[in-house]
């Protein structure tokens, strides 16, 4: 048996530590009793990370112009064009667009080679759409991008408010932390979310505010601190400037609370509970994320957060402060390499002491002087012929940037683009050269969690094919562009040393990001580094809280921004009457390059949706499972219905994820809004006017098939992984003949022949299956009106049995009717423990009323928690419907 490796999770910013190992082939992962973010838990994601690591699908080889290459070749390539293209054009006609998701080593380097030695700050990553509004408004109250507490502060405060954060999905270990201390000390919750979330589910209290409108609850809430004397004026007086001003505003617009009820469409009861709640209850931590960030004004609503934690002394403190909750694993990191376009580098800035400083540093006499274009800029560039040669490492933005079809528009017309990845994606197609990354367990380096925490994430896997890690790849690149003197890097360790120097180079304490402390680390001590949260300034003892009293800003105090309420940069209108915000689900990563490889994760939420609200659903006379097409001033979609009484009145929620490897037009970003905080840049993803209409279906099927296709020419397809291949969901609004062929096509014209076919014209059906040797079911393609496919669990387990089909299942394929119907689980709820929404409701009625209990007869929830909060929501449903 090998040895257990000490790793980090690659997906949320909570950070967890993952023991992973090898047992012969098969991985095997659990949660690290030892790490502090999550002391031996994982979520759902983090517990299937062992099935996400089958190399189909992998980039295994690079590629140029779609053949395969050698290194040197394409490497040369990406050098030569990018040398000849800053030597033609300038500096800024380059652009390198990265992500959360590198490595702090990787994104060093990146950084490095753009701002020191091409000598423009054109590098800005997908943080761009994920924490820039953080950052901006950090940035104004402290001087300094810093969170200032510690994961412990959720525990040990009287009252944790969400901010836009759906943390049961998005940050699920962290949330099992606050639910596990809230059973012991009583904490309150409360969420504030236009959206019934997950969250919200569990919480105390729930303020489904209009979105947009939280800038206006929290110049209320500085009101009602101010007016009840909940203020702490030492705290003012002392740490802080810009507090009357800032009040002056808050109350000239937030008058009175009844204002505020009305312009946040709140229940005024429900509004001054929370603001005595808040007002009275010193150890409170607000939990901030992107219902707050991905705004037209996300700055403004993160400094109206901070205002209300400043005026009140709580920062910095046990229990107490304003907590902005990363998103990808290393989104902290690529802030502290300075990987954002108007950062230089370790929290510097452009300053001409700053950029002298960090010049000397590089030894770059070519360093870029100004700030460089944020990444709706540099799409926008690239599309109207400014930006002429792109690198994209790590992020998939055909799929995820907002206006997503003029992306692809840019993309297509740049003349030279590179994608780093470790697998195919909307973006590669676009590439005109291809470099396979190393994966999660092949790579090796570290990364920053949410709370300051630097972990290594350490291989545990050889490099597969000729894949090679990002860190060297860049310097490989860096090299070959003349700079080999800067990128000498044998190792990441030369690589981690660098980058903490440069944080403690002429640091005399203005900048609190100091990693003084690791900058001579040998490289054992690198390799065997445990979870060490900064600062780490040498000579003090690491880690700690931040921004209590000393403020990294000129004056050592932390400003209040006065902040003005303004709504949602295109609110709706007659022709776009629904306002319609995009998130995340609970089981799926993304643009699902990984997470959707997984069948039990898959098993969640097995097709795109759109969640609308119940009265726009009945206006419309719209039914649940209806195909819709959803219409934004932007782009379109085309989603299945759920009507949804988690939404607010006039709204509707589309998850981010859905790409065009698992859906046909199922994906958010073509939709959403690229208009950015004027502060930040960041896009305003959380609202978008859209249209919603039925879409004409006259015919639907399912094909069951072991080939991985992606299909063309149909108005609508989505896949999910399921046992034993993939299930197609097909749909068309020809006449069920035509649909037949179009149909038909998608089987490969070998198999054709193996063929069991049955046709009824008159009922408008077609049934083929393909058989191998053995004669066990290799495809099934069914094609039937609009809710006449035969019984799905049947067919699905025809092709996961993995057995020769027996006579009766061979006439029942004919016939289209399942011998013995197999009981249907439904949607699957629990991952972990396979528990379907039809063995929930059934275990409600037989009489289980609790989460425990229907954990006791369902086994659903007993593992990683996170299907909690929803197996909550269906207790109340389901008692809801057997009371009607
Ligand atoms: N399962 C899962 N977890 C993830 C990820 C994932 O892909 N899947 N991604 C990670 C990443 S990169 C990120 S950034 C985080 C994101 O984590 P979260 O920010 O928690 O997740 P989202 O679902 O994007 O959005 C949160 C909520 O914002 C609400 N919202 C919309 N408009 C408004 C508004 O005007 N005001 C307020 N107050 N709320 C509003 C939405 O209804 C939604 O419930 O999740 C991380 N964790
Ligand atoms: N409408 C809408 N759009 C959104 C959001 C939203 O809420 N609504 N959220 C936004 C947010 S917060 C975020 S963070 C973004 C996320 O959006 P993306 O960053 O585009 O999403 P991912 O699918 O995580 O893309 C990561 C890519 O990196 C690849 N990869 C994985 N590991 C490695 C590696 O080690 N090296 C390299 N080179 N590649 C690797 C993966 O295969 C994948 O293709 O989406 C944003 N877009
Ligand atoms: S909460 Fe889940 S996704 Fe986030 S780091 Fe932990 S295991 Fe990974
Ligand atoms: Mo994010």
């Amino acid at each position: 048996m090998s040895v257990e490796v000490r790793t980090t999770c690659p997906y949320c910013g909570v950070g967890c530590g993952v023991l992973a190992r090898l047992d012969g082939d098969r991985a095997q992962v659990r949660g690290d009793p030892d790490h502090p973010a999550n002391l031996g838990r994982l979520c759902s994601k983090g517990a299937a990370l062992a099935e996400t690591l089958a190399l189909g699908g992998r980039l295994l080889q690079p590629e140029v112009a779609g053949r395969p290459a050698t290194w040197d070749a394409a490497l040369d390539l990406v050098a030569r064009r990018f040398t000849d293209t800053i030597a033609q054009h300038g500096p800024d006609s380059v652009g390198f667009y990265v992500s959360g998701q590198l490595l702090t080593e990787d994104y060093y380097l990146a950084n490095k080679l753009m701002k020191g030695f091409l000598g423009s700050a054109n590098i800005d990553t997908n943080s761009r759409l994920c924490m820039a509004s953080s950052v901006a408004g950090h940035r104004r109250a402290f001087g300094e991008d810093i969170v200032p507490g510690t994961y412990e502060d959720l525990e040990q405060a009287d009252l944790v408010v969400l901010v836009g954060s759906n943390l049961a999905w998005c940050h699920p270990v962290l949330h099992q932390r606050l639910l596990a201390a809230r059973a012991q000390r009583g904490t309150r919750i409360v969420v504030i979310d236009p959206r019934r979330s997950a969250a919200a589910e569990d919480a105390d209290l729930h303020l489904p505010l209009r979105p947009g409108s939280d800038v206006l609850l929290f110049n209320g809430l500085l009101a009602h601190l101010a007016a009840t004397g909940a203020t702490d004026p030492d705290h003012i007086a002392q740490h802080t400037t810009g507090f009357a001003d800032t009040l002056a505003l808050a109350q000239s617009d937030a008058p009175d609370r009844a204002r505020v009820a009305k312009g946040c469409d709140l229940h005024p009861a429900d509004l001054a509970r929370f603001y005595d709640w808040f007002a009275t209850t010193p150890r409170t931590v607000t939990v901030y994320s992107q219902g707050v960030n991905q705004s037209a004004h996300g700055t403004d609503k993160v400094n109206a957060i901070l205002n209300c934690h400043l005026a009140t002394g709580r920062i910095g403190r046990e229990g107490m402060g304003p907590f902005s909750i990363t998103g990808q694993p290393n989104a902290m990191g690529g802030r502290e390499v300075g990987g954002l376009a108007n950062q230089l580098a370790a929290h510097m800035a452009f300053t001409p002491a700053e950029t002298d400083r960090v010049s000397r540093f590089w030894t770059a006499p070519n360093i870029a002087m100004k700030p460089g274009l944020k990444a709706v800029e540099m799409f926008e560039a690239a599309r109207t012929g400014r930006l002429k040669a792109l690198w994209i490492m790590g992020t998939n933005p055909a799929t995820s940037m907002p206006d997503a079809t003029r992306v692809r528009e840019a993309l297509r017309r740049c003349p030279f683009v590179v994608v780093s990845d470790v697998t195919r994606t909307d973006t590669t197609r676009f590439a005109h050269v291809i470099l396979p990354a190393a994966a999660w367990g092949e790579k090796d380096g570290t990364v920053t969690n949410s709370e300051r925490r630097i972990s290594r994430q350490r291989a545990f896997l050889p490099l597969p094919g000729e894949a090679r890690p990002d860190w060297e790849i860049i310097a490989e690149a860096a090299r070959r562009m003349g700079f080999a003197d800067a990128f000498p890097y044998q190792t990441r360790a030369e690589i981690f040393r660098e980058h903490a120097a440069l944080t403690a180079f002429e640091n005399d304490g203005d900048r609190l990001l100091d990693l003084g402390a690791l900058s001579d680390l040998p490289d054992a001590d690198y390799d065997a580094l445990p979870p060490t949260q900064w600062p780490a300034r040498r000579g003090t003892e690491p880690g700690g809280r931040l921004l209590a009293t000393r403020v990294p800003t000129p004056d050592g105090r932390a400003r209040l921004v006065p902040v003005r309420h303004e709504g949602p940069a295109r609110p709706v209108d007659r022709d776009f009457p629904i306002a319609l915000t995009t998130g995340r689900l609970r089981d799926q990563w993304h643009t699902m390059t990984r997470t959707g490889l997984v069948p039990r994760l898959m098993a969640h939420a097995p097709e795109p949706v759109l969640d609308l609200a119940r009265r726009e659903a009945q206006a419309l006379a719209l039914q649940d499972g209806d195909l819709v097409q959803i219409d934004s001033p932007h782009g379109q979609a085309l989603a299945r219905l759920r009507i949804s009484d988690a939404l607010r009145p006039g709204e509707a929620f589309l998850p981010m994820h859905w790409s065009g490897l698992y859906a046909a037009r199922a994906s958010s970003g073509p939709v959403s809004n690229p208009a950015t905080d004027a502060h930040s840049g960041q896009p305003e993803l959380k609202h978008v006017p859209i249209r919603v209409t039925r879409a004409t279906v006259r015919w639907s099927g399912l094909l069951l098939t072991k080939r991985d296709l992606r299909p063309t020419g149909l108005l609508h397809w989505s896949r999910a992984p399921v046992p034993g291949g993939w299930a197609y969901e097909l749909a068309g609004a020809e006449p069920p003949a035509e649909g037949t062929l179009l149909a038909r096509a998608l089987l490969p014209a070998a198999i054709r022949d193996t063929l069991i076919d049955y046709a009824d014209k008159r009922a408008g059906t077609w049934r083929a299956a393909a058989l191998d040797a053995g004669g066990r079911l290799t495809e099934a393609l069914l094609v039937a009106p609009p809710g006449r496919l035969p019984d799905r669990a049947w067919l699905l387990s025809l092709l996961a049995d993995g057995q020769p089909l027996a006579p009766a299942d061979r006439r029942a394929l004919l016939s289209g009717r399942a011998p013995t119907p197999l009981p249907d689980k439904g949607r699957i709820v629990c991952a972990c423990m396979n528990v379907g929404l039809n063995d929930i409701a059934s275990a409600v009625r037989a009489g289980a009323t609790t989460v425990e209990a229907i954990g006791q007869l369902t086994r659903a929830g007993t593992n990683c928690g996170s299907c909690r909060s929803e197996i909550r929501e269906l207790i109340h449903a389901q008692r809801l419907l057997a009371a009607e």
